[in-house]
C-alpha cells in the first residue's frame, strides 16, 4: 500500500471501501461446489462460483494462492479493471481454472456492486429485456418407454423445452441416463469409473428416439439432444440430416470442437441447429464458430467463461451473427452461477435459453437464493446483487468428497471424447 490513496495498488476510487477478505469455501451438500467469498472493509459480501466438475481443489488453490492476495487493498467496483488484471496479468492466460477463477471474482464483484447500489444485477447490466427467462430441463430413460414417462413429468412441472437422452441397446450406462439426478453424471470415488462407448450403436438408435419423442409431444415442445462431443464432422452431419424433421431446438456438441472449422462439414450438410460451447473458457474458443456462423447457440458458462463480464463479451459478438446464448446450467454449476446466468439472461437481448437441472432441497438450504423457476421459466428476483445467501455453517457441515466425471472407452478399449 502507499501513502497516496490516488496511486494505491490496484487503482480505484480514493477512501472507496476495498476488498478486505477474500475466502474459498469448498463444500460437498450432494455434490461439491467451491464457493468464492469476498468481503468489503465496509462488510458487504460477494458471492461468486468456482465450481469446475472433478478439478475443484485445482480452481480452489488458484484462488487461494494466487488470486486471494492480489485481491486484497483492491476497489471493489473496478469489475473490468480487475478482470483485465487477472486476465491480461497472469501472463498464462485462459484454460478452464484460470478463466473459472476470474469468473468466480468477476460474479463477486457484480453481486458487490449491486448490493451496494441496492439493485439487481440486472438492472445494472441495462435492465430486463424480456419478462422472464426460458430455461430447458432434462428427461431421460433406458428405453423410449421409460424416456416418454420422463418427458411426461417434465411436462407437468410445466416445462416447454426439454433435452432427450435415453440409453443405446447393447451398451451399459449411457451418458445422460443416470439413476443419481443429483451427481449426474458425475460418480464419487478416488478413480472415475469406465463406460464402454460405440457410437455406431448410438447413430443406428437416436433417430428413432427423437422421431418418437417428437410424435409423443406434438409440434410445439421445444426437444434439445446432447450428443456430448461424440461424433466425427462426417457423423454428426448424417446424424442432423437423419433428425431434420424432428425440428430440433438444438442439437449440442456434436463435435468437441477445438477445431472450430470443422464444424463447416456440418453446417454444409444440414439446417439441424447447432449448439456447442459448454467446455469453452473464452470468446476466443468460440470466435469463428460465431463469425463463420457455423452454430446457431453459444452455451458458455457464466462460471466457466470468466464471469458475467466475459458472457456479455461473447454475447455481443454473437449477437451481431444472430447466434444466439443458451447457457450451460446443469447440477455441476451451482446456484450461485444460476443467479448470475439468469441476470444475464434477463437482460441480454440474444439470449434464448437456460438450461436448469434443478437442485436437491439440501443445496436450496445451503445457497439460498431470491431467484425462482415457474412453469418452466426463470426469473432473477429483485435482491440486490444477484440475490444469493449462503449458509456458511450448514456448507461446513458437508465436507468435499472427491469425485469425477466416468471416463468412455470404445468397444477395442480405446479412449474416446467426453
Ligand atoms: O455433462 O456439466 O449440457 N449439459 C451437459 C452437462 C455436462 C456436465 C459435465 O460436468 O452436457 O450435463
Ligand atoms: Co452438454
Amino acid at each position: 500500500m502507499t501513502d497516496d490513496p490516488q496511486l494505491s495498488p490496484g487503482g480505484g476510487r480514493p477512501g472507496a471501501d476495498r476488498i478486505a477478505a477474500a475466502e474459498v469455501i469448498v463444500s460437498s451438500p450432494g455434490r461439491n461446489f467451491v464457493t468464492l467469498k469476498l468481503t468489503t472493509a465496509d462488510g458487504v459480501v460477494g458471492w461468486g462460483d468456482a465450481t469446475l466438475n472433478g478439478r475443484e481443489l485445482a480452481v480452489a488453490s488458484y484462488l487461494r494462492d494466487h488470486v486471494a492476495p492480489l485481491l486484497i487493498g483492491r476497489d471493489p467496483a473496478r469489475i473490468e479493471d480487475t478482470w483485465q488484471y487477472l486476465y491480461r496479468g497472469a501472463y498464462w492466460r485462459r484454460g478452464p481454472v484460470t478463466m473459472t477463477s476470474i469468473g468466480a471474482v468477476d460474479i463477486a464483484l457484480w453481486d458487490i456492486k449491486g448490493k451496494v447500489t441496492g439493485q439487481p444485477v440486472y438492472q445494472l447490466l441495462g435492465g430486463a429485456v424480456r419478462d422472464r427467462v426460458l430455461a430447458y430441463t432434462h428427461a431421460a430413460g433406458r428405453d423410449v418407454p421409460a424416456l416418454l414417462d420422463s418427458v411426461d413429468a417434465v411436462r407437468e412441472r410445466g416445462f416447454e423445452a426439454v433435452r432427450v437422452q435415453t440409453g443405446v441397446p447393447g451398451l451399459g450406462t449411457v451418458y445422460g441416463v443416470s439413476g443419481d439426478a443429483a451427481y449426474e453424471p458425475a460418480g464419487r470415488g478416488v478413480v472415475p469409473t469406465e463406460e464402454v462407448w460405440d457410437t455406431d450403436a448410438y447413430l443406428r438408435h437416436i433417430p428413432g428416439v427423437l422421431a418418437a419423442a417428437r410424435e409423443h409431444v406434438g409440434p410445439e415442445l421445444k426437444l434439445l439432444h446432447d450428443a456430448h462431443h461424440r461424433l466425427t464432422p462426417g457423423q454428426a452431419a448424417r446424424l442432423g440430416r437423419r433428425v431434420e424433421e424432428v425440428d430440433l431446438f438444438w442439437l449440442e456438441d456434436v463435435t468437441p470442437a477445438e477445431n472450430q472449422e470443422v464444424l463447416r462439414h456440418v453446417r454444409n450438410h444440414t439446417t439441424v441447429p447447432l449448439a456447442i460451447g459448454e467446455v469453452f473458457n473464452t470468446v476466443w474458443e468460440c470466435q469463428s464458430l460465431i463469425t463463420e456462423q457455423l452454430i446457431d447457440f453459444v452455451r458458455t458458462c457464466v462460471t466457466h467463461a470468466g464471469g458475467i463480464s466475459h458472457l456479455r463479451r461473447i454475447a455481443a459478438l454473437a449477437d451481431l451473427w444472430q447466434v444466439k446464448l443458451g447457457p450451460h446450467g446443469p447440477s455441476d454449476v451451482s446456484p450461485v452461477a444460476l443467479a448470475a446466468s439468469v441476470h444475464v439472461g434477463l437482460s441480454t437481448p440474444n439470449f434464448a435459453i437456460q438450461e436448469y437441472m434443478g437442485y436437491p432441497d439440501v443445496v436450496h438450504e445451503v445457497f439460498r437464493h431470491s431467484w425462482s423457476c415457474t412453469d418452466g421459466h426463470l426469473h432473477p428476483g429483485d435482491a440486490p446483487g444477484i440475490g444469493i445467501e449462503v449458509d456458511e455453517q450448514l456448507a461446513a457441515r458437508f465436507p468435499y468428497e472427491q469425485a469425477y466425471l466416468p471416463v468412455a472407452r470404445r468397444r477395442d478399449g480405446s479412449m474416446t471424447d467426453w
